[in-house]
C-alpha cells in the first residue's frame, strides 16, 4: 500500500491511535482529528481532501523558499548517494559541512566567521548556554554564568531552550526554568507602554536589563538572549530605541549579546538577519528554520570572532555535540537553499518590493477595523490583535478565546495563520508574489468578517 491510498478518516484514526502531537491537547485533538497535509508547491499546501491552502506561516516560520524546490531535493538525493552520514567528531569533516560553514561566514555579518552546527533551534540555544559559560570559564571568570532572557520570549522546547524562553505555560510543566536563568520584561509597547511614547518605552524596557544585571552583579552574568522580533510570542516588534540600548548595556557590563535569529534570520525582515534590521552586532547568533527552508532539520550557532578566539585559543576541548551536528545531507540541502536565496535575490526582493507591499496592504486592510489594533510587522512578518476597545488599548478579558475562534475560521477557509493569544500572526514564504499577497490578504479579510459574525453570535462584541 502506498501512503496516498488511505482515506482521510483512516489517516486520522491511525494518527489518533499512535501519534502524540507537539504542543497539543491530544484528547481534544483526537475528537476532531488532525488535518492531513499531503503536498506542497510554492506558497500552497494541499490536504488529503484535495483542498488547496495558502500557507501564511511558511510551515512553522521556516519554508522561506516555498515548497517544491527540486534543487533542494536533488542536493539531498545526491548527498545521500555519495555519503549519507559521517560525523564531525574525532578529527573528521566532510565537504558539505565545510561548504556550509564557509557560506555562512560569507552571508552573515562580518564579525561571524565560525559556526557550531546542531539539528534545531532548541539545540542551538542549548549550545549557547554551554558555550557562553565555557567562554567565561576559559578566561578565569567562571562566576559569569547567568543568562538573562525575556518573559514571553521563545528559544525552543528542550530544557535549556524552554528555560531561556519566557513562556510561563511551558515553565509550569517540568519544573522550569533551570537554575541560572533569569527573565526581564518583553519590549511590548502596546500592552506595557502606558503613557510613554514608543521611543521612551523602548529605552525603559531595555533598562530593565541594566537593573537585572545590577541586582545579580555583572560578575555573575554571562549573556543576554533575545529574538530581534519576538515570533512565537506574537510578532512583538520592539521600538527602534530598544536594541541599541540593550547593546550599550551589554557592552558596558561586559555581557555577551546573543540574538536568536531562528525566525528572523535568512531574509524574514528583508535583511539577511534581524540584527541588521536593528543595526546591532551580536556576539552569538542561534540559527535554524530558514537555514534549510525547513527541507532538512538543521540549526547552529554563529560565533563571532571575539568569542571564537577565546574558545579556540583558551577553551581546549568543548565537550558538546550531537551525532548529527553538521549532518552531510542537511548541510548539502542548506547550501543549496542559501545559494538560491542569495542568487535569486530573494532577500533583496523582500526588502525592496514584496515586504513593503505586504506591510502596506496589511495596514490598509486591517488598521481601520473597529476591533483590530496594533497592526504591525516588518518585511514578511505581520500581525494584528483583536481588542475590545481600541481607544483605551483594552484587550479582551480572556486572551486566546477570540484568537482561537479567528484561527479556526482561517483554517476552515483554507488559509493558515497562527493565533497567539488574540493576535493573528503571518509569516509567509519569502517567495510569495504581490498577486499571492493580494489573494492571501483578501481571504484573511473575509475571515476577519466571518470572525466578527461569530463573535457577535457569541455575545463577545
Ligand atoms: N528560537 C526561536 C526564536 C524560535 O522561534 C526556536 C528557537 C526553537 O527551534 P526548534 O527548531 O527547536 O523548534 C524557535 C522555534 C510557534 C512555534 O508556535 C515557534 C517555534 C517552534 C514551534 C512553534 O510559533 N519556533
Amino acid at each position: 500500500m502506498t501512503l496516498a491510498t488511505r482515506s482521510t478518516a483512516d489517516w486520522q484514526a491511525l494518527d489518533a491511535a499512535h501519534h502524540l502531537h507537539p504542543f497539543s491537547d491530544t484528547q481534544s485533538l483526537n475528537q476532531t482529528g488532525s488535518r492531513v497535509v499531503v503536498k506542497g508547491d510554492g506558497v500552497y499546501i494541499w490536504d488529503s481532501e484535495g483542498n488547496r491552502i495558502i500557507d501564511g506561516m511558511a510551515g512553522l516560520w521556516c519554508v522561506n523558499l516555498g515548497y517544491g524546490r527540486e534543487e533542494l531535493a536533488d542536493a539531498a538525493y545526491q548527498q545521500m548517494r555519495e555519503l549519507p552520514f559521517y560525523n564531525t567528531f574525532f578529527k573528521t569533516t566532510h565537504p558539505p559541512v565545510i561548504e556550509l560553514s564557509a557560506l555562512l561566514a560569507e552571508l552573515t555579518p562580518p564579525q561571524f566567521n565560525h559556526v557550531f552546527l546542531t539539528n534545531s533551534g532548541s539545540e542551538a540555544n542549548d549550545t549557547v548556554i554551554r558555550m557562553v559559560r565555557h567562554f567565561w570559564a576559559a578566561q578565569g571568570q567562571a562566576s559569569k554564568k547567568v543568562l538573562i532572557g525575556r518573559w514571553n520570549g521563545y528559544h525552543g522546547s528542550t530544557i535549556g531552550g524552554a528555560s531561556l524562553g519566557g513562556m510561563r505555560y511551558m515553565h509550569e510543566q517540568g519544573d522550569l526554568p533551570i537554575p541560572g536563568i533569569e527573565h526581564i520584561e518583553q519590549p511590548y509597547w502596546y500592552v506595557n507602554g502606558g503613557e510613554l511614547s514608543p521611543h521612551d518605552y523602548g529605552l525603559k524596557a531595555a533598562q530593565a536589563l541594566e537593573a537585572k544585571i545590577l541586582a545579580l552583579g555583572a560578575d555573575n552574568v554571562a549573556a543576554f538572549v533575545g529574538e530581534p522580533i519576538q515570533g512565537a510570542g506574537g510578532v512583538i516588534v520592539p521600538p527602534d530605541s530598544y536594541w541599541p540600548e540593550i547593546q550599550r548595556i551589554c557592552r558596558a557590563y561586559n555581557i555577551l549579546l546573543v540574538v536568536d535569529e531562528v525566525i528572523c534570520g535568512f531574509g524574514r525582515t528583508g535583511q539577511w538577519f534581524g540584527s541588521q534590521h536593528f543595526g546591532i552586532e551580536p556576539d552569538l547568533m542561534p540559527i535554524a528554520k530558514g537555514l534549510s527552508s525547513g527541507y532538512q532539520p538543521i540549526g547552529g550557532v554563529m560565533v563571532s570572532d571575539r568569542v571564537a578566539q577565546v574558545l579556540i585559543q583558551e577553551g581546549g576541548d568543548f565537550n558538546h555535540g550531537m551525532t548529527y551536528s553538521g549532518h552531510p545531507v542537511a548541510a548539502a540541502v542548506a547550501v543549496a537553499n542559501l545559494k538560491i536565496l542569495r542568487d535569486e535575490g530573494i532577500v533583496d526582493q523582500v526588502r525592496e518590493k514584496t515586504g513593503p507591499y505586504l506591510q502596506q496592504k496589511w495596514r490598509e486592510t486591517f488598521a481601520g477595523h473597529p476591533y483590530l489594533d496594533d497592526v504591525r510587522g516588518v518585511g514578511f512578518l505581520a500581525a494584528f490583535t483583536w481588542v475590545k476597545d481600541k481607544s483605551r488599548r483594552e484587550l479582551f478579558a480572556e486572551p486566546g478565546t477570540v484568537g482561537t475562534i479567528c484561527r479556526d475560521i482561517f483554517f476552515k477557509n483554507n488559509i493558515i495563520m497562527r493565533a497567539v493569544g488574540d493576535s493573528m500572526v503571518c509569516a509567509p514564504p519569502l517567495v510569495m508574489t504581490t498577486t499571492e499577497i493580494d489573494e492571501m490578504i483578501a481571504l484573511a479579510a473575509r475571515c476577519v468578517d466571518l470572525t466578527v459574525q461569530a463573535l457577535e453570535a457569541r455575545g463577545l462584541v
